[in-house]
C-alpha cells in the first residue's frame, strides 16, 4: 500500500469514528485543512521536477477526492443520526389519553335550592330573589319583631358600616323574609282595588347571615322561606304544601308530617314541622325541618294588605339542612370549605 492509499484508510477510520459533526470536522481539518496532511503533499509537490510534479499531483488528487467523498459519507450518515435521534426524542405517544377539561357541577346546597324551587314552581309558586343587605325596616319592623327584640342585637345580627337614605343602620338579612315582604308590598301595589285580589304564592330563596357558627351553625346559610296568601288559605293548605315538598324532594311517600307549637314574632299560631321517615337511613327519627305559622295581621299590614281580606301561612325552611338530609351529609362545615374532594362527589 502506498502512502497515498494509507492516508485514505487513515482518513476513512478517522472519519467513522468521529461521534459527532464537530469531531468529524475536527479529523477533516487534519487532512484537508490549511495544514493537513493532503495540503502538506500539495505543498510539497513544488520541490518535485516537471514530470514527476505532474503524475505526483494527479495521484495526490485522485487521493484529496477519495477522501472527500469519505468526508460527504460521514457527514450524510451523522446528519441522518442526528436526525434520528431528534425523531425519537420527540416521538409523540398518539396512544395516550387525551387531557380532558374537568367537569364542574353544582354545588349540593345550589342543586338542593333548584329543585325546591322547581317544586314549588309546579305549585305555582313565584321565585323571588333580592338584597342580601337590608334596611332595620325590613329584617325586623315589617315583620312584626318588637323593637328591643333580641334577634336585632348585635349577638345575632351583622351590621354593616352604612345607613340608608333616613340614616338607619343597614344589615345583613338574617332571613330571606325581606324579599317576601318587597314582593308582596309590590303585588298590593299592583292590584290594589282589585276584588278579588289575586293570591301571593312565593317562595324566596337565598343566603342568609346570624352571628352564629358550630359545628351545626354556620354565620352565613341558606334559607328558603314561602308566603302564600289569599281569601282562604289556611293550614291545611300549608300541610299540603308542605307533604307534597318533602314527597317530591325525599321521593318518598313513606313519612309523616307533625306541626308541633312554637313562637316567632311574625307569624301567630306558629309552629315547627317535624317529618319522620318510615324507611330508609333516616327511617323512625322525629326531624325539625321548617319553622312555620299564620302570618301575623301585623305583618299582612305591614305588606299593604288587609289583615281581615288576606290570610295565609309562612314558613322557612333551611337549604343546607335540606341538602345535608338528602345527601347524608353529617357535618355543615363540609359545605363551605370549598373542597373538591367533598364537592366532587356531587357532580
Ligand atoms: C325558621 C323560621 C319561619 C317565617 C319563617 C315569614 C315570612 C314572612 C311573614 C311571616 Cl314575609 N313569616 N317567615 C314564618 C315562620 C317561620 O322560619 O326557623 N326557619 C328555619
Amino acid at each position: 500500500m502506498n502512502d497515498l492509499d494509507s492516508l485514505v484508510q487513515h482518513a476513512r477510520s478517522a472519519f467513522d469514528a468521529a461521534p459527532t459533526a464537530a469531531e468529524l470536522e475536527n479529523a477533516k481539518a487534519r487532512f484537508l485543512g490549511k495544514s493537513g496532511s493532503l495540503t502538506e503533499l500539495l505543498k510539497g509537490l513544488a520541490a518535485l521536477p516537471p514530470e514527476a510534479k505532474k503524475a505526483r499531483g494527479a495521484e495526490i488528487n485522485q487521493a484529496k477526492q477519495q477522501v472527500e467523498v469519505l468526508l460527504g459519507a460521514a457527514r450524510e450518515r451523522l446528519a441522518q443520526a442526528e436526525l434520528e435521534a431528534q425523531l425519537r426524542a420527540e416521538a409523540l405517544d398518539v396512544s395516550l389519553p387525551g387531557r380532558s377539561r374537568g367537569t364542574g357541577g353544582l354545588h349540593p346546597v345550589s342543586r338542593t335550592i333548584e329543585r325546591i324551587e322547581a317544586i314549588f314552581s309546579s305549585m305555582g309558586f313565584d321565585v323571588a330573589e333580592g338584597p342580601e343587605i337590608e334596611t332595620d325596616w325590613m329584617s325586623f319592623t315589617a315583620l312584626n319583631n318588637p323593637e328591643n327584640h333580641p334577634a336585632r342585637s348585635m349577638q345575632d345580627t351583622f351590621y354593616v358600616e352604612l345607613k340608608d337614605a333616613e340614616g338607619r343602620w343597614l344589615n345583613l338579612r338574617p332571613h330571606t323574609s325581606p324579599m317576601q315582604v318587597r314582593y308582596a308590598r309590590a303585588h298590593a301595589a299592583r292590584y290594589a282595588g282589585a276584588s278579588p285580589m289575586p293570591e301571593v304564592r312565593v317562595i324566596a330563596p337565598g343566603r342568609v347571615y346570624r352571628v352564629d357558627s358550630d359545628a351545626t351553625h354556620s354565620p352565613m346559610f341558606h334559607q328558603i322561606e314561602g308566603l302564600w296568601l289569599g281569601e282562604n288559605v289556611s293550614f291545611k293548605d300549608l300541610k299540603v304544601t308542605f307533604a307534597t315538598l318533602v314527597r317530591e324532594f325525599f321521593e318518598t311517600d313513606d313519612f309523616d308530617v307533625r306541626f308541633r307549637p312554637s313562637f316567632f314574632p311574625f307569624t301567630e299560631p306558629s309552629a315547627e314541622i317535624d317529618i319522620r321517615f318510615g324507611s330508609g337511613p333516616l327511617a323512625g327519627k322525629w326531624l325539625e325541618v321548617a319553622g312555620s305559622g299564620q302570618v301575623h295581621p301585623n305583618v299582612v299590614r305591614n305588606f299593604g294588605l288587609d289583615p281581615e281580606q288576606q290570610i295565609g301561612f309562612a314558613f322557612g325552611i333551611g337549604a343546607d339542612r335540606f341538602a345535608m338530609l338528602r345527601y347524608g351529609i353529617d357535618d355543615l362545615r363540609l359545605m363551605f370549605d370549598g373542597d373538591l374532594r367533598f364537592l366532587s362527589q356531587f357532580r
